[in-house]
């Protein structure tokens, strides 16, 4: 018995791709990419290429677990005494304990917990781990509204850059990916699409062989820098400073669309006057990049067309990141590039997809609570808040390994009196502080509705097999746990059908004629963005994001927000330089020196891992080197530092130990590590150095606003 079914990958990853699985007797035998959708065509990622290996890793979690050791992390048990009948035995530390008991041990303890602290003192905490609009945010939100919980700000990977986008034209919309084929200069801007959204890649290749140049903005030269036709190494976080200059040589040599601008733009005259501020020679001092070269990225953007312009959340992850990411958002408003086929921008596509998520996680089902950030965990689970956090429920999300200011969450971990349950495929860094595990499911084992940040296509992604052991989804694990906690509500009670019913029952044009029956039938469909755009004035215009004019209040875009002055923020854009940046930089904001922790840190993401996850696969593993510190030959000299020295990398948050690697991939005064699972490199962990400074929009996380000091062991 052989068969292929649909599914969709609901990693964080902007591609989504559409995936096919063949079975055979109920065991996966194989997994591509489909062919026939449009935007990721048939080929998968390194990662999930080799998916089948993480399915049936023996490493999966397929019992529910109980500690029965110390919490923190414990060696784990050599292969040879590992008990093949029960996968999860070897997992040091727990035990195995039935549905039931977990189930009972949780409510039980919930109750306890409410009874004297209230619903409040309980904190869910998630995050990535599938995007899948049922597993990500359903049942779940439907059970913490319900208890009562505190609710989670969850602000870990894109609030600031998509506040400062929406800050400009209004909603996450941008140039859909098969349209990059069309452009001419094709700017990748904080973007590492080879790592981090390689299904552009044939599209950029595409435009490339037509012509067009592709140019890099990154501080770090990444596999995309190394391949583009222009490589700017910039400072971090000085893109605002980048974008106003940019600005200023477009609108000094007027090179900008008057027409558009006048019709579709409010505030350009306060962007003029601003953008004076910002002339080459001092914007050249900020960033790194040359004035001559600024001139002529400026002149270039303007006169060959279409140009688009990849934003990524790269530029988003320093304390101006809401700032950058609006700065940037101008440029196309001033060229008028957003009207033309293959120009445009795109830092996100979400808002391309208006299933309705209300009905999804039915805030009305409980009362409104306190909520708490995300990227303020370690503060969250130490200050003396009323009530304080008595229990931690983690699911999607390996918060020991991924958020900020690490010691002081592990510290938080570690609190005798905290109750934490995690919910995973995998023995994670944070399983090391739960009291219970629980197995979840991969996608291959349950159904999901998947939408997309990278593309405008919705899915349907079916189950392939049973679910192995005892795991269950996250939709299944939260139904249980409502009907355990004796919640009658019929919320508790809808199958994974219904709910998808449920969120597609929308009436919003874009979801026009799209039923779960059709999706069934074709796997993948394209959202019905023409819907709106009859009405537009622009031949093709479903293919632009904001035909019928930008999605704020006048549909005008927004170089002057009056929103902003209410934050504390300059409407039109300033730069302010991080607090945490090189004394350059914090120099000429009369900020004092940064002088004990004089270099800029990078802790970057995987190309082979996605986040944390698939970090602990040996197949990618080999393909990794996590324990690696990139330092230019200019800063490892003074300190002794040869290629291959172990370092030592530290500041007054936390340290850790790696390896020099002096190859050029980063400018002087920066350097760079990456993330992965702590427990695995032995070395620590790169978030051990990144605070819970916030960003300016957005309320996120600052990872890449980070100083350190570096010297040889
Ligand atoms: N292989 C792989 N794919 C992934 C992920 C992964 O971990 N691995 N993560 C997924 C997730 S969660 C997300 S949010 C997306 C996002 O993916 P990206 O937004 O691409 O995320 P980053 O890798 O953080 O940043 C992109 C680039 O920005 C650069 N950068 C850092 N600081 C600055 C700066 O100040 N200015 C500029 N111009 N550039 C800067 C970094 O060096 C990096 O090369 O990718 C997803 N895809
Ligand atoms: N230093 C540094 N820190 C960063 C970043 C960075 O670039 N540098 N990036 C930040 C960004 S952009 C993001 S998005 C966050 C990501 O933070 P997270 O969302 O925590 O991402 P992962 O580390 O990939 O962990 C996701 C976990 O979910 C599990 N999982 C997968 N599917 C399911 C499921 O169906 N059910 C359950 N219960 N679990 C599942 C996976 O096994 C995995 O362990 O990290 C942030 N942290
Ligand atoms: S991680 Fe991204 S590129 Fe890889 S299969 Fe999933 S969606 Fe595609
Ligand atoms: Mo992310």
């Amino acid at each position: 018995m052989k068969c292929v079914v649909h599914a969709a990958c609901p990693h964080d990853c902007p591609d989504a791709c559409s995936i096919l699985i063949t079975v055979e007797n109920g065991r996966a035998i194989k997994v591509q990419g489909d062919p026939a959708h449009p935007t990721t065509r048939g080929f998968l990622c390194a990662k999930v290429a080799k998916y089948l290996d993480r399915v049936y890793s023996p490493q999966r979690v397929l019992y529910p677990l109980r500690r029965i050791a110390p919490k923190g992390p414990f060696p784990a048990k050599p292969q040879p005494e590992r008990d093949a009948s029960f996968p999860g035995s070897d997992f040091a530390g727990f035990e195995r304990i039935t549905w039931d008991e977990a189930l009972d041990t949780i409510t039980g303890r919930f109750r306890q917990i409410i009874e004297a602290f209230g619903a409040e003192a309980i904190l869910p905490y998630s995050y990535g781990g599938t995007l899948g609009a049922l597993n990500n945010a359903s049942m779940d939100r439907r059970f913490f509204h319900r208890l009562g919980a505190s609710r989670l700000d969850r602000t870990i990977c894109s609030e600031a850059g998509g506040e400062g986008l929406k800050s400009v034209v209004g909603a996450k919309l941008g140039t859909e990916p098969e349209q990059f084929r069309h452009s001419k200069l094709i700017i990748a801007w904080g973007a590492n699409i080879h790592g981090n959204n390689v299904h552009l890649w044939p599209f950029i290749e595409e435009a490339r062989r037509q012509g067009a140049r592709l140019v890099v903005i990154d501080p770090y030269r990444t596999r995309t820098a190394a391949c583009a036709d222009w490589y700017l190494p910039v400072n971090p976080g000085t893109d605002v400073a980048l974008a106003l200059g940019l600005m200023h040589v477009l609108i000094g040599e007027k090179l900008y669309d008057a027409y558009f601008v006048a019709r579709h733009t409010l505030g350009f005259e306060a962007l003029r006057e601003r953008v004076r501020e910002y002339p080459p020679e001092r914007v050249a001092a900020w960033t790194g990049v040359a004035a001559a070269d600024i001139r002529r990225l400026a002149r270039e953007y303007a006169t060959v067309r279409p140009a688009a312009i990849r934003l990524n959340y790269g530029v988003q992850r320093g304390e101006n990141g809401g700032m950058a990411a609006r700065a940037i958002t101008m440029l196309p408003c001033l060229t008028g590039s957003w009207k033309e086929i293959g120009g445009g921008l795109q830092l996100s596509t979400s808002g391309g997809f208006p299933i309705n998520r209300a009905a999804l996680a039915r805030e009305d089902l409980g009362p409104a609570t306190r909520t708490i950030n995300m990227a303020e965990l370690g503060r969250a689970l130490h200050q003396a808040l009323n009530p304080p956090v008595k229990a931690l429920f983690v699911y999607n999300c390996n918060p020991a390994a991924i958020a900020p200011n690490h010691n002081s969450v592990i510290h938080g971990l570690l609190r005798p009196d905290l109750f934490t349950v995690v919910h995973e495929q995998f023995l994670t860094d944070t399983c090391d502080y739960a009291d219970i595990v629980l197995p979840a499911t991969t996608f291959f084992e349950h159904k999901e509705l998947q939408t997309s940040y990278g593309h405008y296509h919705l899915q349907i992604s079916n189950p392939a097999i049973a679910p192995l052991g005892e795991a269950r989804s996250n939709v299944e694990t939260f139904r249980a746990l409502a009907l355990r906690m004796g919640f009658e509500e019929k919320a508790f009670r809808e199958s994974v059908d219904e709910m998808i019913d449920t969120a597609l029952a929308n009436p919003h044009p874009w979801l026009a004629g799209i039923t779960r029956e059709s999706l069934e039938r074709q796997g993948s469909v394209r959202m019905n963005l023409a819907a709106t755009a009859s009405g537009s004035d622009h031949a093709n215009a479903a293919f632009l994001p904001f035909a019928n004019g930008f999605a704020t209040p006048g549909g005008k875009a927004q170089l002057y927000n009056e929103q902003l002055v209410e934050m504390g923020l300059d409407p039109v854009a300033a730069f302010v330089p991080p607090v945490e940046s090189r004394h350059a930089l914090a120099g000429a904001a009369g900020r004092g020196a940064p002088e004990k922790y004089p270099l800029e840190f990078l802790p970057r993401k995987c190309d082979n891992f996605l986040n944390s996850t698939f970090a602990n696969l040996p197949f990618l593993q080999s393909l990794e080197d996590p324990a690696v510190l990139e330092i230019n030959r200019a800063d490892a000299a003074p300190r002794a530092i040869a290629d291959g020295d172990r370092v030592r990398v530290f500041n007054e948050r936390g340290e850790l130990q790696l390896r020099a690697r002096v190859d050029g991939t980063v400018q002087p005064g920066v350097v760079a590590a990456r993330l992965g699972w702590a427990k695995l490199s032995g070395q620590g962990n790169v978030n051990a150095l990144t605070s819970e400074r916030l960003t300016d929009l957005g309320r996120g996380p600052t990872f890449y606003s980070t100083l350190v000091e570096v010297e040889k062991v």
